[in-house]
């Protein structure tokens, strides 16, 4: 087994949707981990990565990010044009929270979906080592949320929170009105309208990882042995894998490593690969409605995060969603004689209900399948 790469357990993760592509092409590569053998493309060029100031030109921009989306459905944005302190200002607020006692903690819980949670994820059995964070980015829920979480200074953790949310908002309707013209969509922004409706139902995570379950650094870049995971797991897992549910997924994590994703190698066979910590980049990951709307052409990626040796790891994730009530389909230009329409259209909220019915490694899309003979053409987007 290559050092960069963790074969996922008898490969269970064959679903109808994985993309068959083989990663290449990449952009600007970044420091790779050594690589050996399988997933060699990706470990030689390094994760794909995206200059958002477009050095090539816009076109070229979009094109680059098409072929990540559709190659791996993840990249790495740097340059990205986030104002410099509204991340570290996040970080510092959200760090004061996990530093609180546990009492002090769980007055902002339980999650319900939204609010503090521990080790649990979700309602179906899902645990990791962590605890985390979940507010709704609507600024009314935030300033609601505020007063549990920072009982001094609320207003001061809604401003910073809303700065950081209105600042990764931008960055991902960036990427989803790039993504538009490189697809070629008569309404290149209607992806991005998605996100900013005024009832969308984005939210942001805040995941804190203690450094209580450790593994050295060589069991990290080898098949680890459980230490501390109970159930046979393969790794001590800090969450487990699974794919974002929503559109598009905005990641920034601290210089503490852990992150991995599944991707195919070059027998076609899953790897895990670990990618490499950048707290001055932002990490794009592909959702699953973001795979229905483009018909499977943009693919939604798995991924996961290991436990880490001996530094928190401190990650937040924006989810940006549609309105509960839009209806998700795959859009006209993506559906074609040889590329008929893969799912059917359901709404964002039929989706979410689906999913807290479902353990977190689930493919969920996979329930959403056309049977033969009714894929019909692609539909607009439509709000109902
Ligand atoms: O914490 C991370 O780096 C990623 C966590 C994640 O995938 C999630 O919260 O959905």
């Amino acid at each position: 087994m290559p050092p960069c790469t963790h074969r996922p357990a008898a490969q269970q993760h064959k679903v109808q949707d994985r993309r068959q592509i083989k990663i290449n092409a990449m952009v600007v590569p970044s420091a790779a981990p050594e690589c050996r053998a399988a997933a060699a493309v990706f470990c030689r060029r390094g994760i794909p990565t995206v200059d958002m100031s477009a050095p090539a030109g816009r076109g070229e921009l979009s094109r680059q990010m098409v072929r990540a989306c559709a190659e791996s459905g993840f990249f790495k944005a740097v340059n990205h044009g986030v104002p410099p302190r509204v991340a570290p200002r996040m970080d510092a607020a959200t760090s004061a929270f996990f530093a609180q006692a546990a009492p002090e903690k769980q007055l902002a819980g339980p999650p319900n979906p939204l609010g503090y949670g521990n080790r649990s994820i979700g309602t179906n059995g899902d645990v990791g080592e962590l605890e985390y964070l979940i507010l709704h980015t609507n600024s009314d829920a935030v300033a609601h949320k505020a007063n549990a979480i920072d009982k001094k200074e609320p207003q001061r953790f809604s401003q910073v929170v809303n700065d950081y949310v209105e600042a990764v908002r931008q960055l991902a309707c960036k990427v989803l009105d790039l993504l538009g013209e490189g697809l070629g969509l008569r309404d290149p922004t209607s992806l991005s309208r998605l996100i900013t409706a005024t009832d969308n139902d984005s939210l942001i995570r805040i995941n804190h990882y203690p450094p209580s379950c450790a593994t050295t650094a060589q069991e990290r870049h080898l098949v680890a042995p459980p230490r501390c995971t109970a159930g046979g797991g393969a790794t001590n897992i800090g969450f487990g894998e699974h794919t974002d549910p929503q559109i598009l997924s905005v990641l920034r994590a601290n210089d503490v490593d852990g992150l991995q994703v599944l991707l195919p190698d070059a027998a076609g066979d899953d790897v895990w690969l670990p990618v490499p910590p950048d707290p001055s980049a932002f990490f794009i990951n592909v959702g699953d409605l973001l795979q229905a709307l483009t018909n499977g052409r943009l693919v939604s990626i798995r991924h996961r995060v290991v436990a880490s040796t001996s530094k928190p790891r401190l990650s937040t994730i924006y989810f940006a969603a549609p309105p509960l009530h839009a209806r998700i389909s795959a859009l006209p230009e993506t559906v074609t004689a040889g590329a008929p329409r893969r799912y059917r259209p359901f709404t964002w909220a039929e989706y979410k209900k689906t999913m807290y019915t479902l353990r977190l490694s689930h493919n969920r899309l996979d329930l959403f399948h056309v049977g033969d003979g009714d894929a019909g053409g692609g539909d607009d987007i439509e709000q109902e």
